[in-house]
């Protein structure tokens, strides 16, 4: 299956000095995308970090996505950009970006779900499915709604389940229908990055054998 693991570059969780490397970690062990986001970083700052994420994505034939920033993601040679509810419509960030690349959007319930693969969303993401400290403020809409979000929107475009999933609970969000995941905290605060990642794409991996 393609891009089943999203992993996100959080510099909330890696200082931007060893942004690279963690990235580096985080294909090696398997993640297909790779996102950077950066809540409390300036526009310089974000510009710098790209920049050396950028070349360690190409190497390893791996999606580089910029969170939140069009523009900046056009100019850096990005190969796409993720959208908020907030971040407005689909088609502006489409004029800016040009073709052939990938957006996103996050989504926090099948309503939404269903909206952003009829404006015509790349990817969704769906979640938080736990409430989690890299996303502050927002409840788990829990997984109940998985196996229908799969079904009407996951089965067209690609849908990464998201929020406070670890390699303890994937094996419960994998069961209630999920087939992508993005996992945050739980690869990038582990002693072993590059293990952690293994393991992971290992268990989303696993339970779709035979898919
Ligand atoms: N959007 C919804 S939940 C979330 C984002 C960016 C954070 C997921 O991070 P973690 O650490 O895997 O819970
Ligand atoms: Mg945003």
């Amino acid at each position: 299956m393609q891009h089943a693991l999203y992993a996100i570059l959080d510099l909330g969780y890696t200082p931007e000095q060893d942004a690279a490397h963690a990235a580096a970690e985080l294909l090696e062990g398997g993640a297909d995308l790779l996102q950077l986001r950066a809540k409390t970083h300036d526009a310089a700052s974000i510009r710098r970090v790209a920049e050396t994420l950028l070349p360690v994505c190409r190497a390893a034939g791996v999606p580089f996505i910029l969170n939140d920033f069009p523009a900046l993601a056009a100019e850096l040679g990005a190969d796409g950009v993720h959208l908020g509810q907030d971040d407005g419509p689909l088609a502006a960030a489409r004029e800016i970006m040009g073709p052939g690349k990938l957006i996103g959007r996050s989504t926090h319930s099948l309503d939404q779900a269903r909206a952003a693969l009829a404006e015509g969303f790349d990817y969704i993401g769906f979640g938080p499915l736990f409430p989690t400290p890299t996303k502050l403020g927002r409840p788990g809409i829990g997984l109940q709604d998985i196996a229908a979000m799969e079904n009407e929107v996951g089965r067209r475009i690609p849908a990464f389940c998201i929020g406070g999933i670890k390699r303890a609970n994937l094996p419960e969000v994998l069961a209630s229908g999920a087939r992508r995941v993005v996992i945050v905290s739980d690869l990038l605060t582990a002693p072993d990055v590059r293990a952690a990642t293994r393991e992971a794409r290992g268990i989303v991996l696993g339970a779709s054998s035979g898919n």
